[in-house]
């Protein structure tokens, strides 16, 4: 499996396409809006074919390029069945699997950022959208966000895939850009070293972050998967 890492510099959101070598069938995950002509170009120099657009979540902080780039490229767009979405082909659950060549790609669900992540599981790597980041998380404070959900996503199913899979986030803010299973076991801010769910949840109800600019547009845009003209 080819993992490409690209970014948006306006939101700090990174865009992943993977692809089989030899089928040469690819995903791509969390596409943003202003950037599809950049991978649709990306796309057809790496000569791939768009099996699965697969999103992460409903985002808050900008719009999917998901919906304008199924039309460029094909592919079917995958958003969890939480969502409401109506523009997506499969409202995906915990435990589905998706196939790229011979590669599964597991559906994991892990809200607590909102009530539809997914976290996309494929042999020694996890994309784990804006639940786990580098050394962080995702906030909780809205989209049906919740500390309980995001604790258990973290610990109860994240942290039990083996220590050496790679982490691949939807957002950095740091620099980051990717990390292990084992790493955020031990370094997490805010649930490494065992940290009990009373310290998280004080942790994340101090945080007191002003809402993401685009928030107004960009949770209706992405119900209608970005094609929003
Ligand atoms: N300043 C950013 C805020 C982005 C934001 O709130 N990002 C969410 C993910 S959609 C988050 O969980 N951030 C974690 C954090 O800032 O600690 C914006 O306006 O877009
Ligand atoms: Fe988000």
């Amino acid at each position: 499996m080819k993992i490409r890492q690209l970014f948006d510099y306006d939101t700090w959101t990174y865009t992943y396409i993977l692809w089989d070598k030899t089928t040469l069938e690819a995903a791509i995950i969390d596409s943003v809006l202003e950037n599809a002509q950049r991978d649709a170009n990306h796309l057809k120099e790496l000569g791939v074919a768009v099996k699965y657009l697969l999103e992460t979540h409903i985002h808050a902080d900008h719009i999917t390029g998901a919906g304008k780039l199924r039309n460029q490229v094909g592919g079917q767009l995958v958003v969890h069945k939480n969502s409401g979405s109506e523009c997506a082909d499969i409202l995906a659950e915990e435990g589905d699997i998706f196939y790229l060549g011979g590669h599964p790609i597991n559906v994991i669900h892990t809200p607590g950022h909102t009530n539809n992540d997914i976290s996309y599981h494929i042999e020694g790597a996890v994309f784990t959208g804006d639940t786990l980041l580098v050394r962080d998380c995702g906030r909780t404070d809205f989209q049906l966000g919740s500390n309980q959900a995001m604790y258990a996503s973290l610990t109860q199913k994240l942290f039990t895939l083996p220590e050496e899979t790679l982490v691949f986030p939807a957002h950095d803010y740091k620099g980051f850009s990717q990390s292990t299973i084992g790493e955020e076991k031990q370094f997490n801010l805010r649930v490494g070293q065992g940290k009990s769910y009373e310290g998280f949840a004080t942790i994340m109800d101090g945080l007191n972050l002003p809402n993401p600019k685009r928030i107004d547009i960009s949770v209706p845009g992405n119900l209608k998967c970005g094609l929003i003209d």
